[in-house]
């Protein structure tokens, strides 16, 4: 089986835009390289686009929203949807073959999460926009009532952590709601979202709907977020990009939602269930090697129990070895590049140099062969750094834990909302009352108790403080992906 079947547009690895129904390079003719990161070696190669290709992307949209796509029924819309998840799912192997490949994740987690999971998300948006109901608030004399309708141009800007996911939890309700978008995925991760521009083509989707541009963040990225035509901006990145990206569109008055970086707490108290908590914790740290902006890096643990925590999970992570992320048995893969691994493997560096003590990992593993220089890098735990050092407040975003102990929740929370980031949190007690109260006081978008990533599409995700702006999810993405407008009848 080659991934590269679902790409038959590519030629000589080459891998075109797809612009109003057509597949084409930049006009400019550059173009970017693409690699796998497991080995080092040139995987494809996509278009440098530049704000010349985003022009043609909007006017694409723009002329998709006046023809058929503007003109498409609710129920069209969503059977698109489910179209497109039957395809992606028909083919869900090469789906995860080609995501492994691109972010060197373990085929095993793209297979069993990330690609199931934007199946459900096509399949999820169809269903509720078929099924998405009006508000109407009755007056004594008179009688509101609200419609929704498309913004009209949606720029879509995904990262390189969960992309062919990230972008149908966009796209889905984008698209459901009526508008078109330009799409673009992160550069070092571009192939299943060229994939799934195959798929619209394969289904003859309304030319234009669904428009995607490959290229840089700040070149084809930037272009996006300016252009004049496209009403609203959904963005997942970190949170300097997420910056630059609202002080472009927020005078702008476009819709805007930002999903950006998280520094989470994983809260354990002295009276949870241990043996759920550890393989719980370490999931929610080492999960896609750390790369997940929902990923639990601060391990608070209550004093009581934290050398018996500690050493259990110490042990569970020196179990976790990195290997080829396309081999049947790896769970545990590359980091997304070299450049990442660097930095990731820097801050290893700065918890010694902080006065953290490396209980584990901390180090390039040596794998040999083809992987000997791949971007590999051990599940790391560091113990005995302050709540407020660099390492323990700033997002590494890879496989980097700081375990610290706490007295009593009063200190758990003070520590746990410590930082910048508001993203998510988990809390492992088997205490009800404390779960509410502790939850309730999290500077926290989203709270888990006693279990980590546990995803109903209805629930709002996104995050407080500077982990971002607005939600998604449910009714809260149909809502972002509209606009609202009142009528009121005098009766
Ligand atoms: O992300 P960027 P980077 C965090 C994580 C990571 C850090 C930097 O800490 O180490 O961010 O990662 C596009 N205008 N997260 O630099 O640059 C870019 O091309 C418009 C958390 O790789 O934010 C890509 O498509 N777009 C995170 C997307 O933004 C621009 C996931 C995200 O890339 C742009 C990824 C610009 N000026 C990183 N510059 C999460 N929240 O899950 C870049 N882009």
């Amino acid at each position: 089986m080659t991934a590269f079947a679902l790409l038959p547009h590519a030629e000589n690895g080459r891998v075109p835009n797809y612009v109003g129904g057509e597949f084409s390079p930049a006009q400019g003719g550059e173009w970017l390289a693409d690699e796998d990161p497991a080995r080092a070696k040139r995987l494809a190669e996509v278009p440098r686009s530049r704000a010349v290709d985003v022009e043609a992307a909007a006017e694409a949209a723009g002329s998709a929203r006046r023809g058929a796509w503007g003109r498409a029924s609710v129920e069209e819309r969503a059977d698109l949807l489910d179209a497109v998840a039957d395809a992606i799912e028909a083919r869900l192997e090469e789906f995860a073959l080609l995501e492994s490949l691109d972010t060197g994740k373990p085929v095993s987690l793209a297979r069993s999460v990330d690609i199931p999971r934007a199946v459900a998300n096509f399949r999820f948006f169809a269903g509720a926009v078929r099924h998405q109901s009006t508000d109407c608030h009755a007056m004594e004399t008179a009688l509101n009532y609200t419609l929704r309708r498309p913004v009209g141009t949606f720029g879509l800007i995904t990262p390189w952590n969960l992309p062919l996911y990230l972008l149908s939890w966009k796209t889905a309700p984008a698209l459901a709601m009526g508008n078109a978008v330009v799409a673009k995925p992160s550069e070092m991760t571009p192939l299943t979202a060229a994939a799934l521009a195959e798929v619209f083509a394969g289904l003859d989707a309304p030319a234009g709907c669904f428009n995607l541009v490959h290229g840089l963040g700040p070149e084809v990225g930037q272009a996006i977020v300016e252009h004049p035509a496209i009403g609203g901006i959904s963005f997942t990145g970190g949170t300097a990009t997420g910056k630059a990206v609202a002080a472009t569109a927020a005078p702008m008055f476009k819709k805007l939602s930002l999903e950006l970086g998280g520094k989470n707490p994983s809260v354990v108290f002295a009276d949870c269930d241990l043996e759920a908590a550890v393989p719980g914790v370490l999931r929610a740290a080492f999960a896609n090697q750390g790369q997940v902006c929902l990923c639990g890096s601060r391990v608070l643990v209550e004093r009581g129990v934290f050398d018996e925590f500690t050493a259990a999970f110490v042990e569970a992570a020196r179990a976790m070895r990195p290997g080829d992320p396309q081999a049947a048995g790896t769970s545990f893969g590359a980091l997304v590049s070299a450049a990442h691994r660097d930095k990731v493997e820097g801050y290893a560096r700065l918890a010694e140099e902080e006065g953290g003590e490396v209980l584990c990992g901390g180090k390039r593993p040596d794998l040999g062969g083809e992987l000997a220089a791949g971007a590999f890098f051990e599940p790391t735990v560091v113990r005995g750094l302050a709540p407020t050092s660099r390492c323990a407040t700033e997002e590494i975003f890879g496989p980097v834990v700081t375990l610290h102990p706490f007295e009593d929740e009063a200190e758990a929370l003070a520590i746990a909302n410590g930082v910048r980031y508001g993203l998510a949190a988990s809390v492992w007690t088997r205490d009800l009352s404390r779960a509410h109260r502790f939850s309730e006081a999290l500077e926290s978008g989203m709270v888990w108790v006693n279990t980590w990533l546990l995803r109903d599409l209805r629930v709002p995700f996104g995050g407080m403080k500077d982990s971002g702006v607005g939600r998604e999810g449910g009714r809260h993405s149909l809502e972002f992906f509209s606009e609202s407008r009142n009528i009121c009848i005098q009766l």
